[in-house]
């Protein structure tokens, strides 16, 4: 629809006497569009020379370290590129990112980055951004949607290939036999719903081994200590293993584990994912057994992707973080590498 529309614009360019073709890159071959005008799907309109770019990132919270060091590294990078970063701090609430993307829409930015707190829930406002013309870039969590034209593409880590990480570091260290307790991340986010699914999936290969106990704890420490201290008082005994989808809640239950006179790390092993700094200290400490590396250190990558899509390229729909796992036998040689 949008694209007939972009090869009448350039039929009647070509009326008008300018030379073009249907088949020319949209965005090289479209008239200079001001900020917010009408421009073919998911094209970047180029800012004027010595207009500055401005990109509107609603952001999940600061729920975690990770999410700390993510903004961080967005917020760092813009500042160095001379990019207007508008920032917006969702609080964990998807109809504060839902307004805060309304509201970009309505300042016309030049380009929407989201980091969507839940899969679902997202089509109307796409829709509404993409009618605009002004491109999507998902970033960190995916989404689900029934037209994956409403966003340009989504950068992100494997996450169900975390989980089967965690699970294949786990059986290996339990020789295939044990019960597990979990705590998974927010209830409908990307990396809840995948971390547990590669999880489960890899444990299915080890017979010997089960999920004795499961429950959301937010990504939080504190909801990680608060779980993790009910799941004590029911079933002390048989907590073997904890698998905590995010570093964060490790931390909190280890907290929870140590108070009730337990040792973690030792007759409690511990893996969990993120691999920031608080999870190498604890490593290092003997109380945090692994931890599965997912990348915050989006900035470089993502003003390098919207260059691209503003120079007209064709981007691909997923662009992966590669990760990789971490346990005790390298934390104290690895430490002071990590940028996180
Ligand atoms: C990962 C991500 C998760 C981190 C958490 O991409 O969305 O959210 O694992 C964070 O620590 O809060």
């Amino acid at each position: 629809m949008t694209g007939r529309i972009w090869c009448l614009t350039i039929v009647l360019t070509l009326l008008l006497g300018s030379s073009g073709g249907c088949e020319q890159k949209a965005t090289t071959d479209a008239p200079s569009a001001g900020k917010g005008q009408q421009t073919p799907e998911n094209a970047a309109t180029p800012t004027a020379a010595g207009e500055k770019l401005v990109v509107g990132f609603s952001q999940v919270g600061a729920e975690s370290a990770w999410r700390t060091a993510e903004t961080t590294s967005i917020k760092d990078e813009a500042a160095k590129r001379g990019v207007e970063l508008k920032f917006a701090d969702a609080q964990g609430k998807q109809a504060n990112q839902i307004k805060a993307v309304r509201s970009f829409i309505a300042q016309h930015v030049d380009v929407i980055v989201i980091a969507p707190i839940v899969e679902t829930g997202w089509e109307p406002v796409l829709r509404e951004a993409q009618r605009a013309a002004v491109p999507v870039i998902l970033i960190d969590r995916g989404i689900q949607v029934s037209d994956d034209s409403l966003y340009t593409t989504l950068i992100a880590s494997d996450f169900v290939e975390e989980g089967r990480m965690a699970a294949e570091w786990l059986a290996q260290k339990m020789g295939g036999q044990g019960e597990i307790v979990e705590l998974q991340g927010t209830t409908g986010a990307a990396p809840a719903i995948d971390r547990q699914k590669g999880f489960a999936e890899e444990l299915a290969k080890h017979p010997g081994m089960k999920i004795a106990k499961t429950q959301s704890a937010d990504f939080t420490r504190a909801k990680g200590k608060e779980v993790m201290e009910a799941f004590i008082k029911s079933d002390r005994e048989h907590i073997q293993a904890v698998y905590a989808h995010n570093d964060d809640m490790a931390l909190g239950a280890i907290q929870a584990l140590e108070e009730a006179g337990m040792h973690p790390g030792k007759d409690v092993i511990l893996v969990s994912i993120d691999a920031v700094r608080g999870a190498f200290e604890a490593m290092v400490a003997g109380k945090l057994n692994a931890t599965v590396e997912c990348n915050p250190l989006f900035g470089p990558i993502l003003f390098d992707t919207i260059e691209k899509l503003r120079a007209g390229a064709t981007l691909p729909k997923y662009i992966k973080n590669e990760d990789r796992l971490f346990d005790q036998s390298v934390a104290a040689e690895v430490i002071d590498s990590r940028e996180y």
